[in-house]
């Protein structure tokens, strides 16, 4: 089957690119103020299309500007197994979108597909599942991007309509194994879960005791609202959402977890002392301060909860003694959870450069593999030949009671956690499952580590692409002398560490840097900014 080349150019002359602009593949897809983004779109429709064709399984396409302003929108595809594009599509789907000739357009599709031999699938075999967020721009970039899908013979689009991004990676992942891929199907799994784990829990508290009261900031966005889809139907967590758009808030706008982590503030509607329970109340007279529980203690959190029980599995089962377990962050992952990780609980620890699609990568390859980004992205991977195992050991091959215990245990953690990507609904139940296993209260968990104190600054330069960076993104080698004058200022503070990298998702170069005390943590993230603002041609002011 070729390529229908007059449908094709048919279809992308209602989709003019904006003139001057570059549209780059970032860190999660592609991203730019809603407005503009039409031709990106309908075009990363016609990538999944072939991705679909190419690899003979349902691709999904999500709108989504994920942290960034309501103003912003953007699109990330999702592979078979529910991951992000295989990264070596990204210079085509780059290419693709950025060419302004009509008949060019065709050309690089065509001679794409001759590289990957995408004309070898036969004809409507291709399926594309199509979502988007809340955004406003969000309905007419997915009818645009439903545009691009069926430019290409022999491809369908599903559209979903609104999810959260996880779900729709999920589904994507569920529809390619043949197993329930429906909105209703996510939130089961999840809660079924859940409650393995909890109906696990050794000396379990009274159960006619009040459950847990979590409550969760919705961002003013998608999760507020599907979050009500698990709240009917998970046990022992009681939620209590706020922020869920309705009031007049606006999507990530003082609120949501980029911001509270970035910023280091209270969400909206959070922080006031009628949250804090009559004994905090009393322990804490003085008013609320902010204790940020991060995607680093997440990760430390569930790698001591995981920990436990595969060194059960391993010393009782002999087949099971090789099992390997790592896990993965990014240079933003702070020192100190890090160091506890490595030398406390003896795990091994990789870093990637920043971006979910680097950190799954890298999990993947263990039996058990947990990666988290510092701003809370992470999730749990467990192999498919270790799943199929723990599935299939009949309970009378396990020694002992506590090893079948074990391996329950993990088969329901796999079930809460979304193997196809971070999503934060799993990971709040997984956190909270966790916790209620352990018996931790959340200063329990808070103490396992003292976070290093660190501060993270923006700045806007002219080009962002003139900075390069490599070793996991913590040494840059462009502009040159920029390297050394970050040595030179992390050699003036206690315990210091710092880095810089241009931003995948807005138009800066961020800077980390941490040190003993938040005054130092501060001198060195200024001291570093000012350096990439004189080297990089800053824009504006001196930060
Ligand atoms: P950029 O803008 O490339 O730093 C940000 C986050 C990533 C990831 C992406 C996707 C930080 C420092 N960076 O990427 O971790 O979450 O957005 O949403 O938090």
């Amino acid at each position: 089957m070729g390529l229908d080349a007059s449908r094709l150019i048919k279809a992308a002359s209602g989709f003019p690119l904006p003139p001057g602009i570059h549209f780059s593949y970032g860190t999660a897809g592609f991203r730019a103020d809603g407005s503009i983004l039409d031709c990106v779109v309908f075009r990363a429709g016609i990538v999944a299309a072939l991705r679909s064709l190419n690899t003979g399984s349902t691709i999904g396409l999500m709108i989504t500007a994920s942290h960034n302003p309501i103003q912003d929108n953007g699109v990330k595809i999702a592979d078979p197994n529910g991951d992000m594009l295989s990264q070596e599509w990204e210079p085509f789907a780059e290419s693709l979108a950025n060419e302004s000739n009509l008949e060019n357009v065709v050309q690089v599709v065509e001679d794409f597909m001759q590289k990957n031999g995408v004309f070898k699938v036969s004809a409507s075999s291709g399926k594309v599942l199509l979502a988007r967020d809340t955004r406003p721009s969000g309905g007419r970039l997915l009818d645009a991007a439903k545009q691009g899908v069926e430019a290409i013979a022999g491809v369908s689009a599903e559209v979903i309509g609104v999810l959260t991004t996880p779900q729709l990676h999920w589904m994507v992942r569920a529809t390619n194994r043949g197993v329930g891929a429906s909105e209703h199907d996510y939130y089961s799994q999840i809660s079924s879960g859940f409650k393995c784990i909890v109906d696990m829990i050794p000396m379990r508290k009274n159960l006619a005791s009040p459950s847990e009261l979590v409550i969760v900031d919705g961002a003013n966005g998608v999760g507020a609202m599907k979050l009500s889809g698990l709240q009917a139907i998970i046990p022992n967590v009681q939620l209590n959402v706020r922020n869920c758009g309705s009031e007049g808030g606006i999507l990530n706008e003082l609120v949501g977890a980029d911001y509270v982590q970035k910023e280091r503030k209270f969400p909206q509607n959070f922080g006031h002392a009628s949250d804090l329970t009559k004994i905090q109340k009393s322990e804490d007279a003085e008013g609320i301060t902010l204790r940020l529980l991060d995607g680093d203690k997440i990760l430390t959190l569930l790698a001591i909860f995981i920990q436990k029980h595969l060194q059960e599995l391993r010393s009782e089962v002999h087949w099971l003694s090789s099992v390997n377990f790592g896990v993965v962050q990014t240079a933003y992952a702070n020192g100190a959870s890090t160091k506890f990780l490595k030398e406390n609980l003896g795990v091994e620890v990789v870093l990637t450069p920043t971006g979910v699609k680097h950190l799954h990568h890298k999990a993947a390859q263990y039996d058990i593999g947990i990666y988290f980004e510092a701003n809370g992205h992470g999730t749990v991977l467990f192999k498919e030949e270790f799943f199929a195992v723990l599935t299939k050991t009949a309970p009378s091959e396990f020694r002992t009671e506590a090893a079948y215990k074990a391996a329950r245990l993990l088969l329901a953690i796999s079930d809460v956690v979304n193997q196809a990507i971070g999503d934060a609904f799993s990971v709040l139940f997984l956190v909270e499952s966790a916790l209620q296993y352990m018996n931790w209260t959340i200063q329990d968990w808070d103490a396992i580590y003292k976070d290093l104190p660190s501060r993270q600054l923006k700045v806007k330069v002219q080009d962002r692409a003139v900075l390069r960076t490599t070793n996991s993104e913590t040494k840059v080698t462009h502009p040159q002398g920029l390297q050394s004058a970050i040595d030179m200022e992390v050699a003036k503070v206690t315990c210091g560490r710092a880095f810089v990298r241009p931003s995948g998702t807005e138009d800066v170069v961020r800077v980390y840097a941490e040190a003993a005390t938040q005054d130092e943590a501060d001198c060195l993230a200024r001291g570093v900014a000012i350096h990439v603002h004189n080297l990089a041609q800053g824009v504006g002011l001196p930060p």
